[in-house]
């Protein structure tokens, strides 16, 4: 049985992929997106670890000068009305920094060091061969500078728009969004609806409130002004993965003859910074900066700082997973967000739905942390719902069914990791 669902899952990967990375969706994201294609290394380095190399090399050609990397890397070929915004929208290229090709301006979680450890772990003799990790190796530390220097409150990383969360549509971010007056909906057009049904979609106020923050932001000329910006907050999932990345870099620096103490000591400053602003009655929060508080609602991301190693937090996140706002092994895959908070919404995008890759997070944390029982059946648990929903990006927690995009490609490259990686 896992046979033909490791190769459907290859099948996906190969469809997808375009000659230098992988698209998340031919439908519904016909470009690059960049933690996507971090996740797709993760399951791709187990199909030939050469193209996971390439997956990240594409995106890190796309690299700005001053090191950030965006959050989507448009597909010149690609129909220009294939997706919203699109390169007209973001007008990169009019900014000293851009690279030739038309991108974003905005970035995404900083999950890419982690994927290049472990894509370098996949074949070692063949990356070194190539070259793979000291040619990443200054291009993953600018963006980290980038992060830590433009993005830096105390030691931990702001994002300026919640699509820099990944988790788009989370209401951890309502508060902060009720405060941008959202572009009207004669200003823009959406073209994911053309894709997936409009109850599975963020609303038009929220689309229009993006569009709103988007324009603003490259109107200052992506300078990150973070005191005039108008929604700057500390994500825990964010800082875990730069915490966690910090750590694969230091293993990647000691590969390739560089210092690991920075990125272990960087690592350690963000994860204790992470606890001290962000872990309140068991479990990590987003800290809106200009208000100067947490906001108390759960979502998984809360839960992805077990993929720090040494969290001493750690057991408090393992109990509030199998507690009743999350009830690990007890649904098709863990929510996006608390099953009893008052906006769960079981369909909507990021706002209740299982997401595979955050799940793979989870999974990824519990096995650091040595809970291998609640890991291994965290894994079976995701295996069987990929085998009976296919590759779809998100799925309703209780039923299980398919949401969203279908032939996904990180559901498809983190159910390849799982069933190649774990025992
Ligand atoms: C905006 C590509 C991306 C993911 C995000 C997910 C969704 C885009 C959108 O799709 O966001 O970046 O148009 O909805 O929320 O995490 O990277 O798969």
């Amino acid at each position: 049985m896992n046979t033909t669902l490791d190769r459907a899952a290859v099948d996906v990967l190969l469809a997808n992929w375009t000659g230098a990375y992988t698209v998340p969706s031919r439908a519904l994201y016909p470009h690059q997106w960049s933690w996507d294609s971090a996740f797709v290394a993760i399951g791709l380095r187990h199909v030939s670890a050469r193209r996971a190399q390439r997956e990240l090399e594409s995106l890190f050609g796309a690299q700005w000068a001053d090191g950030r990397v965006p959050h989507i890397v448009f597909d010149p070929a690609a129909a220009p009305e294939g997706y919203f915004p699109g390169p007209d929208f973001w007008r990169s290229t009019d900014h000293p920094a851009s690279p030739a090709v038309a991108t974003s301006g905005l970035v995404q979680p900083p999950v890419h060091a982690l994927a290049a450890w472990l894509t370098f772990r996949a074949d070692p003799a063949q990356a070194r061969c190539r070259g793979f990790l000291p040619r990443l190796y200054p291009r993953l530390v600018a963006w980290h500078r980038y992060l830590a220097t433009r993005r830096g409150v105390d030691d931990l990383v702001a994002i300026v728009h919640p699509w820099e969360s990944g988790m788009d549509n989370s209401p951890a971010w309502d508060d902060a969004l009720c405060r941008v007056e959202p572009t009207p909906t004669h200003g823009f057009r959406r073209r994911d609806l053309h894709h997936v049904q409009a109850a599975e979609r963020p609303t038009d106020t929220d689309y229009g409130r993006y569009v709103r923050l988007a324009g603003d932001y490259r109107d200052s000329g992506y300078a990150d002004r973070l005191a005039d910006a108008q929604f700057v907050l500390l994500d825990p999932m964010v800082n875990a993965l730069y915490a966690a990345s910090e750590s694969a870099l230091a293993d990647i620096a000691a590969e390739i003859g560089a210092d690991p103490r920075p990125h272990r000591e960087a690592a350690e400053r963000t994860g204790t910074a992470l606890v001290a602003r962000l872990f309140a009655d068991g479990f990590c929060h987003a800290y809106d900066v200009h208000e100067r508080r947490l906001d108390r609602q759960r979502t998984v991301a809360g839960l992805t700082p077990l993929v720090v190693a040494d969290l001493p937090v750690a057991p408090a996140l393992v109990k509030s997973a199998l507690g009743d706002h999350f009830r690990l092994g007890r649904t098709a895959l863990p929510p996006s967000y608390d099953l009893t908070g008052p906006a769960f919404d079981p369909d909507r995008y990021w706002r209740g739905p299982g997401w595979f890759n955050t799940t793979w997070l989870v999974w990824h944390g519990l096995t650091q942390h040595g809970e291998l029982d609640h890991a291994g059946r965290l894994r079976d648990a995701t295996l069987t719902a990929a085998r009976q929903a296919g590759f779809r990006e998100y799925l309703h927690p209780f039923t299980g069914e398919g949401r969203g995009a279908t032939d996904f490609s990180w559901t498809a490259a983190v159910v390849l990791d799982l069933l190649r990686t774990a025992p």
